[in-house]
C-alpha cells in the first residue's frame, strides 16, 4: 500500500477532512494526520478527547470487499494498532469488541470506521484511529481518567509519533491486504485471542442490556453472546456497545 500523508494542525475531526478529500477524488491510501481535534468523535454520536500530543489520524480506503469483510474493518484496524503497540513497546495490548485497544484494562486507542455507499456499493471507507500518546491523564476530561491510559503514563516517556504512525500503517496495510486475499477469518481468530473469550459481558443494544457469556466473533465480526436461556445472539458493532459494570 502506498501511503500519502496530509499533515494538519488543528482540525474539527480528521474524519471530516478525509471524507472531503475522498469526495474530491483522492486515492486510496491518503492519510490525514492532525495535531489536535476540536470535535473528535467516536461511534453512536459520542465524542473523542483529542489533546495535543496524541496520534489522531484517518485513512482513506476504497475497499472492494464483500459486505462480511467490510464489516470486519473496525476489528482489523484495532488489531493493527494492538500489533504495533506490542511490537514497538512490548506492551500487552488487548482488544475490546468492537473497536477499542486496551492496555491493562484501560482504553489507549479507539477506532471509528465510516463508509459512504451508492446503493449497496461502497464508494469509500474512512478508518479513524486515535492513540493516547504523549500527554498525561490530566489532559483528559475527569470522567475518562479512570478508564483511559496514555503511552506517556505507561512508559514513563514520550514516543516518536512518526515511528508509531508508520508502524500502525504498516500493520494496517498488511491486514488490509490479508482481508482482500480472503484471509479475514485468520484475522478474526487473532483478534479473538486478544479479546479473552469466553468471558462474562453485558451488551447495550436497541434500548436493552443483555448479559451473558461472550463466546467469540461471527464471520462478519459480530459479537456472539450466550444468554442465560442458552440462546446465542449476534450483536453488530453498528448498533451495540459493551456496558461497563
Ligand atoms: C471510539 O469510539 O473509540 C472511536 C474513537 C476514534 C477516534 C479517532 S481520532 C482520529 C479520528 N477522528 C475522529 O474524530 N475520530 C477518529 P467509541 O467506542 O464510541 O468510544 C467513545 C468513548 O470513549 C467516549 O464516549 C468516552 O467515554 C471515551 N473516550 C473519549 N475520548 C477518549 C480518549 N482520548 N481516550 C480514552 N477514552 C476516550
Amino acid at each position: 500500500m502506498r501511503w500519502r500523508i496530509v499533515r494538519l494542525g488543528e482540525v474539527s475531526s480528521t474524519m471530516d477532512i478525509a471524507r472531503e478529500l475522498a469526495e474530491a477524488g483522492r486515492p486510496e491510501g491518503t492519510v490525514v494526520v492532525a495535531r489536535r481535534q476540536t470535535r473528535g468523535r467516536g461511534r453512536l454520536g459520542r465524542g473523542w478527547a483529542s489533546p495535543e500530543g496524541g496520534l489522531w489520524f484517518s485513512v482513506l480506503l476504497r475497499p472492494r470487499l464483500a459486505p462480511a469483510d467490510l464489516s470486519k474493518l473496525p476489528i482489523v484496524a484495532s488489531l493493527a494498532v494492538a500489533r504495533a503497540l506490542r511490537r514497538l513497546y512490548g506492551l500487552p495490548a488487548e482488544l475490546e469488541w468492537p473497536n477499542d485497544v486496551l492496555v491493562r484494562g484501560r482504553k489507549m486507542c479507539g477506532v471509528l470506521v465510516e463508509s459512504a455507499f451508492s446503493g449497496r456499493e461502497v464508494l469509500f471507507s474512512v478508518v479513524g484511529i486515535g492513540v493516547n500518546a504523549n500527554f498525561g491523564l490530566d489532559a483528559l476530561p475527569g470522567e475518562l481518567r479512570g478508564r483511559a491510559i496514555t503511552l506517556r503514563e505507561l512508559l514513563g516517556h514520550d514516543v516518536d509519533l512518526e515511528e508509531l504512525l508508520n508502524a500502525i500503517l504498516s500493520e494496517l496495510g498488511a491486514c488490509y491486504l490479508a482481508l482482500r486475499e480472503g484471509k479475514g477469518g485468520e484475522l478474526l481468530r487473532e483478534a479473538e485471542r486478544l479479546m479473552g473469550f469466553p468471558r462474562p459481558l453485558s451488551v447495550a443494544c436497541c434500548g436493552h442490556v443483555f448479559s451473558g457469556t461472550a463466546l467469540g466473533l461471527a464471520e462478519d465480526g459480530s459479537l456472539l453472546l450466550r444468554l442465560p436461556d442458552g440462546a446465542v445472539r449476534a450483536f453488530s458493532w453498528a448498533e451495540a456497545t459493551i456496558k461497563k459494570p
